[in-house]
């Protein structure tokens, strides 16, 4: 197990190292986006002071109104990403259309980002985040992002909170590494995360629950408060799914009258979050069926999406089975 304090680096190559086969392709992807993100939290920090706040005056095909650090993030990424020549693909929140860099012309994986989740909490100094999930490259074209999140070869989230930290899953469990600025490292500070069995408190946006589609779901919120859990929104998905990952409860973001698939995307919220829960000790699943089950249909589609420890994803599947 590695040492706390452990640099990010040296971490990524430590697990290379129990591959013998590896030929150091995904360390290299991986510290493209350590690279990537370091200087999109540098970017974050320094939002109110810099002409980054505010509304880049586009929508995306999310038809959502674009920040101009959403586009920042976004332009970062693909640089780094690209630079890296280890991704075929490079598929974003804020992209139409899949892009194919000149430098991956050799990569051997593809990639799913949000370059900035919770973009809507920016101009109001709340945690944000970016999330990415790395799948393998297999037919070289579209259909490669339509692969199940369980053939992910690795997950994880940026949160850019009172510190930035990284979590990551490359299918050995999850930790998580806090960046120092004074050294511009990212250093592993949990070690091995596990979500706790049964938590305190519940994360759902209650304003949604008169057009919730899922029967019993009410039922079930209200079961959590008659058990005294309190409730925690933040409405960004990176904070309020980390907040679940290290104290334990439930999130969730379920499909509605208005969103009637939900309203997080599959490839880069559901999917790469789901792997890290999973990895956790945690359940990830639509209601009906585990999150990295499901085999994507478009890359840009939304999922249902309810996550949390052990115990309050089995006390959920009653009350939606007997709904
Ligand atoms: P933005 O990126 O547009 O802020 O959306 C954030 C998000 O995709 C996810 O991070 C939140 O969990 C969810 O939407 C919040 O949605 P509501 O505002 O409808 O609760």
């Amino acid at each position: 197990m590695a040492k706390i304090g452990t640099d990010l680096n040296s971490f990524i190559l430590e697990e290379e190292r129990k591959y013998p086969n590896a030929t150091g392709s995904l360390s290299r992807a991986l510290v493209a986006i350590e690279s990537a993100t370091k200087v999109i939290a540098s970017h974050v920090r320094m939002a109110g002071l810099a002409d980054v706040l505010g509304k880049a005056g586009k929508t995306n095909i999310q038809g959502e109104e674009v920040q101009k650090l959403d586009e920042l993030a976004n332009n970062i990424m693909i640089q780094y990403l690209s630079q890296s020549g280890e991704f075929f693909a490079l598929a974003s929140e804020e992209l139409d259309e899949p892009i194919y860099p000149e430098e991956g012309k050799n990569g051997k994986y593809i990639i799913a980002f949000d370059p900035l989740d919770g973009s809507s909490n920016i101009d109001v100094n709340i945690s944000i985040g970016t999330i990415f999930s790395i799948h393998k490259r297999v037919n070289s074209d579209v259909s490669d992002f339509l692969q199940e999140g369980c053939k992910q070869v690795a997950a994880g989230y940026i949160i850019y909170g009172s510190s930035t930290m990284f979590v990551l899953s490359t299918g050995n469990g999850v930790n998580g590494f806090t960046l120092d600025p004074a050294v511009g490292m990212y250093l592993l500070s949990h070690p091995n995360i596990k979500i706790p069995e049964k938590g305190k408190i519940y994360s759902i946006n209650e304003s949604n629950d008169k057009k919730w589609i899922d029967k019993g779901l009410k039922e079930y919120i209200e079961s959590l408060k008659e058990e005294g859990y309190t409730s925690r929104y933040i409405g960004s998905m990176v904070a309020d799914v980390h907040r679940t990952l290290i104290k334990g409860g439930m999130f969730a973001y379920p499909a509605d009258s208005k969103n009637k698939n939900g309203k997080l995307r599959l490839l880069y919220e559901g999917s790469p979050m789901a792997f890290l829960i999973t990895q956790a000790g945690g359940i990830a699943t639509t209601g009906k069926e585990d999150i990295l089950d499901i085999k994507p249909t478009d890359i840009h589609q939304r999922v249902p999406v309810f996550l949390g420890g052990k115990y309050e994803m089995e006390k959920l599947k009653e009350f939606l089975n007997n709904g």
